[in-house]
């Protein structure tokens, strides 16, 4: 049987999804004998609860310290006991982060997301909403989908709890929808991405992968969420100051990774920050906002098989490069590519795009080691934008922007990995 498509007929899909006389349910809930696209029934469903909040902050930027960038985020307070919307406000209003967390979710859980909008510190006249948008999830309920013009939005001072059950494993993006080119723009952008029912089994010696391929084909031993973007400074400075920007003069000056330029794109997650003298702090408050806290730096032991989990919500096309090390592109805008899977070294992804990456990393060279950090001497490979305009930081000497760095250790220095992105340093 072929497998089915975003376009398969009704009838083909409950054939293939076991409903028809075809395939068998495990006592996992994975259909067999079907290839990745499958809409499973769930054997035992669990649910994901998770908080978050909306509001505003600022993100320190290279070259213009003390004065950093206004944002709007999502800052993750599932661990707060506290979820009334007073507490809510007092604590993280005026306080977000960019890029927003990165949601790990497994197929077929049931999914609950409560998001509360706290309102805006630095711009009280701006009454806007905020929504949540599950890019490129093709089967949202239309309550759930966050585009406020068909949906609900959710209110300065109101919470609203979107559902969902993911039934297609891959790696989308999730973002703001309300005011959406300036709501993405000023930080509301994150990656999402979807575990494989197959996950925990063992094909091809992997028991982690990108996709259910029945054979092991995208399987990884770690995996690393970096979200491609820009910051354009006339939209972040003119919401500061209360002035109007007009999106078609869009000319970026910082091009960034999960938020960052490098070289703070190597700083561990969580990180509170001011290497090269710069500042996240808050000027309403004087309070020091972890604004940047998700790290682009991939650190791998040699031999070990890395899964990049990569999307783009800049308004730019960009082109990124792994000198010395193929990349192996598996995935493409959530969807296995099987057998159009391909090799190369200059990946092309355009705004609203992401792409399943494999590589392997090299043997460790001990006459050669080009780095060294808390873990140890380590072979230095560059992820990088090949535009070299997008490789500085405001045209200051030295390397800048899009770029960090795969860091290769001998074999077994590193622990397994516990989540996605794991930092060492
Ligand atoms: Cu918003």
């Amino acid at each position: 049987m072929r497998e089915p498509t975003r376009g398969t007929s009704r009838r083909e899909f409950l054939k293939a999804a076991g409903w028809g006389a075809a395939g068998a349910v495990t006592a996992g809930g994975l259909v067999t004998g079907f290839g990745s696209r499958l809409l499973v029934p769930s054997a035992k469903a669990t649910t994901t609860t998770l908080s978050l909040v909306a509001s505003d902050g600022y993100a320190n930027v290279p070259g213009r310290p003390g004065d950093p960038l206004y944002i709007f985020g999502f800052v993750n307070v599932t661990d707060d006991p506290d979820q009334s919307v007073s507490h809510l406000v007092s604590q993280y209003k005026g306080h977000t982060q960019t890029s927003a967390p990165t949601l790990d979710f497994l197929q077929n859980d049931d999914i609950k997301i409560t998001l509360t909008n706290l309102g805006l510190v630095q711009r009280p006249d701006l009454t806007d909403s905020h929504t949540i948008h599950w890019h490129g999830f093709d089967i949202p309920s239309p309550l759930n989908d966050g585009v406020p013009e068909v949906s609900v939005a959710v209110p300065i001072g109101k919470q609203v709890t979107y559902f969902y059950r993911p039934h297609r494993e891959g790696t989308y993006m999730w973002h703001c929808h309300f005011e959406d080119v300036e709501h993405v723009q000023m930080g509301m952008t994150g990656i999402v991405f979807v575990r494989p029912l197959q996950d925990g089994q063992n094909f091809g010696g992997f028991t982690k992968f990108a996709y259910n391929d029945g054979n092991g084909t995208t399987g990884y031993d770690r995996h690393f969420a970096i979200l491609l973007n820009e910051f354009w400074s006339t939209f972040h400075d003119g919401d500061r100051d209360i002035q109007e920007s007009i999106p078609t003069d869009y000319d970026p000056q910082w091009f960034i990774l999960n938020g960052r330029a490098y070289p703070d794109t190597l700083a561990p997650n969580d990180w509170g920050g001011t290497s090269s003298g710069l500042t996240t702090e808050n000027p309403n408050y004087g309070t020091f906002d972890k604004s940047t806290p998700n790290s682009a730096l991939i650190q791998v032991n040699a031999g070990e098989r890395a899964l990049l989990r990569l999307a783009d919500l800049g308004y730019q096309q960009h082109a990124m490069e792994l000198p010395g090390i193929p990349m192996h592109v598996i995935g493409q805008d959530a969807s296995r590519l099987g057998s159009s899977a391909y090799w190369t070294n200059t990946l092309y992804l355009g705004p609203g795009e992401a792409r399943d990456v494999l590589f392997d990393a090299p043997a460790f060279n001990a006459s050669k080691p080009t780095g060294s950090d808390s873990v140890g001497t380590h072979n230095v490979y560059y992820f990088k934008n090949r535009d070299w305009r997008k490789l500085s930081n405001l045209g200051a000497s030295g390397p800048g922007g899009m770029m960090t760095e795969v860091r290769v250790y001998p074999a077994s220095t590193l622990p397994p990995q516990n989540v996605v992105s794991q930092t060492y340093v």
